[in-house]
Order: C-alpha cells, then structure tokens, then sequence
C-alpha cells in the first residue's frame, strides 16, 4: 500500500498529555480530516513504541489513514504500520527501503536539493522539509528558506510537504510553491479543538492552491 495524500500530514507528540487524551486528540486530528499519520515519539522504549503504535494504528485504520512510524523500522514492520519516516541521522533510506520493502511507505526529511535528490534515487515515496518557520517541537532543526523548499519540490518527482511552525494563519509563505502538503505538529496537537483545527488547516490550505 503505497498510495497516500500528503495534504495533511498529522505528526503527533505525545509529550504533553497522558494515553488517553493523546489518543483522543489523534482521533480527533483525523476526525478533522488529516490526509496522513505520523507517530513520532523521541523518549519511549522500544515496548512502550510499540504498544502506542499498536494503538493508534487501530485508530488511523479505522479512518482509512496510513500511519507512518518515525525514525523506527523494528516498530513500523511490528505493528504493520504502512510506512517509516528516517531523518538525517537515522537510518539511510536505501536501508529503510530494503528492509521495509516494495509495499510500504518510505518517507525523508531533506534540507538540501543534494539531499532530496539522494533520498529519491534511494527510494523515498515522499519528504519533508523544513523547519520553514521556528518550531517549538523539535529542538534540534535549522530553518529552510521558502527558496530551498521551491527548488526542492522542483528538483525531485515525488511528494514534497513544507513543515514547521506552520498554523492556518501562516500558510502564505507557501503560495505558489507546488509543495504535495503540509506537515503540522502543535496546530493541531496543542489545539484547543484538534478536529476543528485541522478542518481549517485543510480550508485553507485549497484555498491557497496548496492542496485539493
Ligand atoms: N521537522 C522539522 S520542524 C519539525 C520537524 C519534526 C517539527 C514541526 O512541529 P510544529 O509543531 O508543527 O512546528
Ligand atoms: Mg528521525
């Protein structure tokens, strides 16, 4: 299962709220209409990985969205999640690919034409680049020029998704940039109303072209 849309790419952080309100706001982020799901937990153990991925795979199934494992093959192929995302300092996508196989999604974070150039000929299915705006969830990112983005999306044949710092108040900065989607962590996990936040990400993400 190969096929996605990367209109409204959802990445979760678990940090700030316990299992059962994280999972709620998951819910609710596809409830609102997230195209695509990526856990992406930085401080658990393999077990407790893989018994929250287990969780929120049977959720994102149930809204017909394909959950994308960040940074953890062992976890993705356990769980059966349909796709991995590696960054720069995981594994390479060719080994993402070869143990992932034909049939699942390998997704790559690029900051660079070089790097998306590599990650394509390696067998990345799409990427993410940023952080186009300050972040507040990840702390350890530079920020990616409007420019670097463009020729990015230009430069490769696959999905490019623009990520970081990005809100529904803020999209503009992406006008007339032929990125495939948007990745958003806080503007819909911190929202007050998760659902209700990423309807309006949706709206105004096609309004602005961006998306269908
Ligand atoms: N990679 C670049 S910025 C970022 C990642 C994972 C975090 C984006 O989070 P937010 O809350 O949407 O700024
Ligand atoms: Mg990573």
């Amino acid at each position: 299962m190969r096929s996605f849309d990367p209109g409204l790419y959802f990445i979760t952080d678990s940090t700030f709220f316990g299992e059962e309100e994280f999972l709620l706001r998951v819910e609710a982020g596809l409830r609102g209409g997230a195209t695509l799901l990526q856990l992406r937990e930085k401080n658990k153990s393999t077990r407790d990985y893989v018994a929250l991925a287990g969780k929120v795979h049977g959720i994102a199934r149930r809204y017909g969205v394909p959950l994308i494992i960040d940074d953890r093959v062992d976890v993705a192929l356990a769980v059966g999640a349909e796709g991995v995302h590696v960054g720069l300092e995981d594994l390479s996508v060719a080994d993402a690919r070869r143990l992932m196989g034909e049939d699942r999604i390998v997704g790559a974070t690029a900051k660079t034409v070089g790097r998306a150039r590599e990650a394509f000929e390696q067998g990345a299915d799409y990427l993410g680049v940023g952080a186009i705006y300050p972040t507040t969830t990840k702390v350890k990112t530079v920020l990616t020029s409007p420019q670097t983005l463009d020729a990015i999306c230009r430069a490769v044949p696959i999905p490019v998704n623009a990520i970081g710092g990005l809100n529904s108040g803020n999209l503009d900065i992406l006008k007339g940039i032929p990125v495939a989607g948007i990745c958003v962590v806080s503007a819909i996990m911190k929202a007050e109303d998760p659902a209700q936040a990423a309807r309006e990400l949706k709206r105004r993400a096609a309004e602005l072209g961006l998306i269908r």
